[in-house]
C-alpha cells in the first residue's frame, strides 16, 4: 500500500493518525498541484477528484476519502481498534467525525481560500462571518465531545483524527492568520480537550507534524501573505 497525502492538509492527517496507531508502516507519496496551482497532471488518473488523501493498495486498486480510507484501515486492521465496540460510543465518534466534516470544514473553506491570495485582497467583512461560522459549527462539536481527554470515551478514536488537525486550524492558524482572538476561550470543554489530546503521543505525532508542516509552507510564502 501507498498514500498519497501532504502534511499539510488536515484530511490525510487523519488517516495517518489510524496508521501510526495501528503500527502500519507504508510510504507517503506528494502528489503535485494540492497546495499549489502547478498542475495535478497523472495523479488525475489516480483520483479523479484531484485531492489528498488517497491509499493505492498493492493491486493498483485505489480509494480516495479520508473518512473511507479509514473506515477501509479498520476493517482491514481490526487491532488495535479505533472504533469502540458499544454502539452508542460507536455513533459518537461517526457524529463528531460528521459535525467535523459537514459543519466545521465547510465553515473553514473561506478562510482556506483567504489564506491562497494576498493579504490585500482580504475582505474582512467575509472573514469575520467565515470565522463566526467556524465558531457555530465548534458549538455543535463542543456539545459533544467527551471530557476524559479523548473526543470520545477514555481512548484514541477516527474521532480524534478528525477533529484534532482541525482543531489546530481553527484555534490557532486561522486567529494567527487574520489577526482574530481565538475562539478557544469561549469553549470550555473543547479547550479541555485540545489540552488533552496533545498528551497522547500518537495525536501529538500527527499534530507536529502538522505544524512543521505549516512552518514550512510559511517559509515559502511571499512576504504580503505571510502570518
Ligand atoms: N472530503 C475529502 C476532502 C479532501 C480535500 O479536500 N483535500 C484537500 C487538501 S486540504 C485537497 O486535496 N485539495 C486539493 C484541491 O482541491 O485542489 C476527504 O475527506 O478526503
Amino acid at each position: 500500500m501507498k498514500l498519497y497525502q501532504t502534511f499539510l492538509s488536515p484530511f490525510p492527517t487523519r488517516v495517518r493518525l489510524i496508521l501510526y496507531a495501528k503500527g502500519i508502516d507504508i510510504p507517503f507519496v506528494e502528489p503535485p498541484g494540492i497546495h499549489d496551482r502547478s498542475g495535478k497532471g497523472d495523479y488525475l488518473k489516480i483520483n479523479p477528484l484531484g485531492r489528498v488523501p488517497t491509499l493505492e493498495l498493492d493491486d493498483g486498486r485505489t480509494l480516495p476519502e479520508s473518512e473511507v480510507i479509514c473506515e477501509y484501515l479498520e476493517d482491514m486492521y481490526p487491532t488495535p481498534t479505533l472504533r469502540p465496540a458499544d454502539p452508542w460510543a460507536r455513533a459518537q465518534v461517526r457524529l463528531i467525525a460528521r459535525l467535523c466534516d459537514f459543519y466545521l470544514v465547510m465553515a473553514m473553506v473561506p478562510l482556506f481560500t483567504a489564506s491562497g491570495i494576498s493579504r490585500k485582497k482580504w475582505d474582512y467583512d467575509k472573514i469575520d462571518s467565515a470565522l463566526a461560522e467556524v465558531k457555530r459549527s465548534l458549538d455543535y462539536i463542543e456539545h459533544y465531545i467527551g471530557t476524559s481527554g479523548y473526543a470520545v470515551g477514555s481512548s484514541l478514536s477516527q474521532a480524534d483524527g478528525a477533529l484534532a488537525p482541525q482543531l489546530m486550524l481553527a484555534f490557532e492558524w486561522a486567529p494567527k492568520l487574520f489577526d482574530r482572538p481565538s475562539p478557544e476561550s469561549q469553549l470550555p470543554k473543547l479547550s479541555a480537550y485540545w489540552k488533552a489530546i496533545k498528551k497522547d503521543p500518537i495525536a501529538d505525532r500527527v499534530i507536529r507534524e502538522t505544524y512543521d508542516a505549516i512552518s514550512a509552507a510559511q517559509q515559502q510564502v511571499p512576504k504580503d501573505k505571510q502570518i
